[in-house]
């Protein structure tokens, strides 16, 4: 069986989509791959109670505990080797992960990133794309590396920025198109594991 891990932060709805999509293209008969744990660095955030529904394993490491992000990215991977994954997925995860880490996943971490990488890496994406008078906007699914937002790109989808667009706006538009191009990057990626 294929192990999926996903490390969430807050709401979860691309977790949530990558869970509906494995269950509605049962991954499990077809792919021999399954959602098997949910593992988030806020006790709070939403998206735990869709997995436990689900019926999904899940964890909580508070990152605030820990005396450093080694010392975080340690106690992580512990408990995302508890599940021996073959995939690890990042899906709204808002830490920055050290280059142990990365090392110890490489080649079967992933992200989704709420723009058109490489333009606009890090925080605030949708705020700097409206602010540079982009006309276009997108999310990107790419490999993780030790640099940030940096790694080889599995695939992107497009959406048009619109007049009067906010933030709350271009990011509603753009997670629509997340939750579509994540499920499918990773059925891509495991057919290559
Ligand atoms: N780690 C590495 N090494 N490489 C990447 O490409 C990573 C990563 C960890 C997370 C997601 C990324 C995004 O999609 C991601 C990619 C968090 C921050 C950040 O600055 C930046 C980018 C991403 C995720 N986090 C702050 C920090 O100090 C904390 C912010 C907060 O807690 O709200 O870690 O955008
Ligand atoms: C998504 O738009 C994701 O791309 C972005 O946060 C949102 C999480 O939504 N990720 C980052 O900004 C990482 N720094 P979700 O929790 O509902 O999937």
């Amino acid at each position: 069986m294929k192990n999926i891990v996903i490390l969430i932060s807050g709401g979860g709805s691309n977790m949530a989509a990558i869970v509906r999509a494995a269950e509605r293209e049962r991954w499990q008969e077809r792919r021999g791959a399954r959602v098997a744990a949910v593992i988030s660095n806020r006790a709070d955030a939403r998206g735990l109670s869709f997995a436990r529904e689900q019926g999904i394993a899940t964890g909580v490491l508070d990152h605030q505990a820990y005396a450093s992000r080694e010392d975080f990215d340690a106690a992580l991977m512990s408990a995302i080797d508890a599940h021996q994954p073959s995939l690890v997925v990042l899906a709204g995860f808002m830490r920055i992960l050290t280059p142990g880490f990365v090392a110890h996943y490489a080649g079967r971490l992933l992200n989704v990133h709420p723009s058109l990488l490489p333009a606009f890496t890090g925080l605030h994406t949708h705020r700097r794309a409206i602010e540079a008078g982009c006309k276009f906007a997108g999310a990107t699914v790419h490999q993780v590396t030790a640099e940030l937002d940096h790694g080889p790109i599995l695939a992107q989808a497009v959406v048009p920025v619109l007049p009067g667009d906010d933030e709350a706006t271009l990011a509603a538009r753009v997670l629509t198109q997340e939750h579509l191009i994540y499920p499918q990057a990773i059925t891509e990626m495991l057919a290559r594991l």
